[in-house]
């Protein structure tokens, strides 16, 4: 490892101990950035490194709630305010058991740099619970969300911090959450995103994250004078994102062969075309069933406790959670033939992963530049909620296409190498930082 690298990381490591998916995270970034502030010294004085691995602010707390027997359940609650910089924090809230302040502060610190990719004036921000909404009814998952938002209602707002959906939030919690903060402020405003379209949601937020990943894909393709028009597709996942990559996949000629949840894989030959994709969402959405059945109704094979990446496959799409691809697995999809991965996750690939995609020179679009499309839809949902004007479909999926272009773009002019290759981890982390870095500058020590 590069010396500076180190010492920068034994200072975070020190700082932030046993936050393993946060180091990670920042090392990830550190690789890319520190040498290129060597070359930038003004970024080097100003300690801009430092300060944005500091969170600006970080709350914790307490969210007690009766289920239906009437027993009192407590869980935690947080929100890392990580960068606001560029705009108002933002990013998602994740429900999920094995949440911790290491996982969001990860989240927290990946957002504020694909906030900046997406040419929108949005900083970053990321939270959450350890609370599980599966087994739950919708009363208790309600009763939860009221309390949550009784607590984090003084911390947001339109101007300050505006949360919107990752793991385990959708349309219904929003709607809680939403519901809640109106009542408790009186206000019916902006303050979170992916809200239904009726009451101030915007078209496309649902299937910005899937549809910004496989047009991701197909902008690194098309630099090879390529396309995903007759590719073999394997996607990890089967929620919002996993669920809306089928369906821009699919629309674009590719064939889908996989999806999971963490109970395992489904694999099916002949393709998951519009009509199996509408039962999942039924499954995944409505009924909220496991992957599983999905082999019992079509009759393909289902593969417990095992992830896709055995698949032969062109394309790879991880759409589940960070680190659900280690370097054995990267390594099998290479040797199988891959060689376009597209991350519709937050760090969905180990760094030993991402050395052996690199080291094979394959298309490999980290999280942050290609998973950008959904929060960039919600930079849109802000504006239409300021303009309080709502843009027709078409519209909203143009300026999505153009966003993920225009990322695509900074990835290649910052990650470009001189034998033509395209770096799009350096170049994501890098094209995100200097905007950052320049309003940092521009605003002084704060
Ligand atoms: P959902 O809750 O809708 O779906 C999550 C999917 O991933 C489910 O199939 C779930 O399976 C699976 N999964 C979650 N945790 C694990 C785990 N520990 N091991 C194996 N499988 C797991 O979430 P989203 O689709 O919204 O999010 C998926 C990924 O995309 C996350 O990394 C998220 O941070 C990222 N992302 C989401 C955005 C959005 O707009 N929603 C935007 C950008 C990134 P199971 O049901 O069994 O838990
Ligand atoms: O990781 C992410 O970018 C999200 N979960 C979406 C954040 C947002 O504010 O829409």
């Amino acid at each position: 490892m590069d010396p500076r690298v180190e010492k920068f990381m034994a200072q975070i490591i020190a700082k932030n101990p046993s936050e393993v998916e946060f180091h990670q995270a920042v090392l990830e970034v550190a690789e890319s950035i520190i040498p290129f502030i060597e070359e930038n010294p003004k970024y080097k004085h100003a300690k801009i490194m430092e300060r944005v691995s500091e969170p600006e602010r970080v709350m914790m707390f307490r969210i007690p709630w009766l289920d239906d027997k009437g027993e009192v359940q407590v869980n935690r609650g947080f929100r890392i305010e990580m960068n606001s910089a560029i705009g108002p924090y933002k990013g998602g809230l994740r429900f999920h058991p094995t949440v911790n302040l290491g996982i969001l502060k990860f989240l927290a610190f990946e957002q504020v740099f694909k906030n900046s990719l997406t040419t929108l004036p949005m900083g970053g921000g990321k939270g959450g619970s350890d609370f599980d909404p599966k087994g739950k009814s919708d009363n208790e998952v309600m009763r939860f969300c009221q309390s949550l938002m009784t607590e984090l209602s003084r911390h947001i707002g339109p101007n300050t911090d505006v949360p919107a959906g990752d793991i385990g939030v959708g349309g219904r919690e929003i709607g809680y959450l939403f519901g809640q903060y109106k009542r408790i402020r009186n206000e019916f405003t902006g303050v979170l995103t992916g809200k239904a379209i009726e009451w101030g949601g915007s078209l496309i937020r649902p299937e910005a994250t899937g549809y910004g990943t496989v047009y991701f894909a197909e902008e690194m393709l098309k630099t090879r004078g390529d396309s995903i028009k007759g590719k073999t597709v394997a996607i990890s996942g089967s929620g919002n994102v996993a669920q809306f990559a089928t369906e821009k996949a699919t629309e674009y000629g590719g064939k889908v062969v996989t999806l999971s949840d963490s109970g395992g894989y489904i694999y099916d030959p002949d393709g998951i075309d519009a009509e199996k994709l509408a039962w999942v969402m039924d499954l995944k959405n409505v009924r909220r069933g496991r992957i599983s059945e999905y082999a019992e109704k079509y009759n393909v094979d289902y593969h417990e406790g095992q992830r896709p990446w055995g698949v032969k496959c062109d394309i790879a799409l991880p759409c589940a959670t960070q680190n659900e691809v280690n370097e054995e697995e990267a390594k099998t999809l290479v040797k199988n033939g891959c060689y376009v991965v597209s991350e519709g996750a937050n760090m969905p690939s180990t760094p030993e992963a991402i050395e052996a995609f690199l080291a094979s020179r394959i298309l490999y679009g980290p999280g942050k530049a290609a998973n950008a499309g959904g929060v960039a839809v919600s930079g849109l949902e802000m504006s239409q909620n300021s303009l309080r004007l709502s843009w027709t479909r078409e519209e909203v999926d143009e300026r999505l296409l153009n966003i993920m272009k225009s990322i695509h773009q900074t990835c290649v002019k910052f990650g470009k190498e001189s034998d033509g290759y395209t770096n799009y981890v350096n170049g994501a982390n890098i094209g995100g930082f200097v905007k950052i870095a320049d309003a940092m500058l521009a605003q002084g020590v704060v």
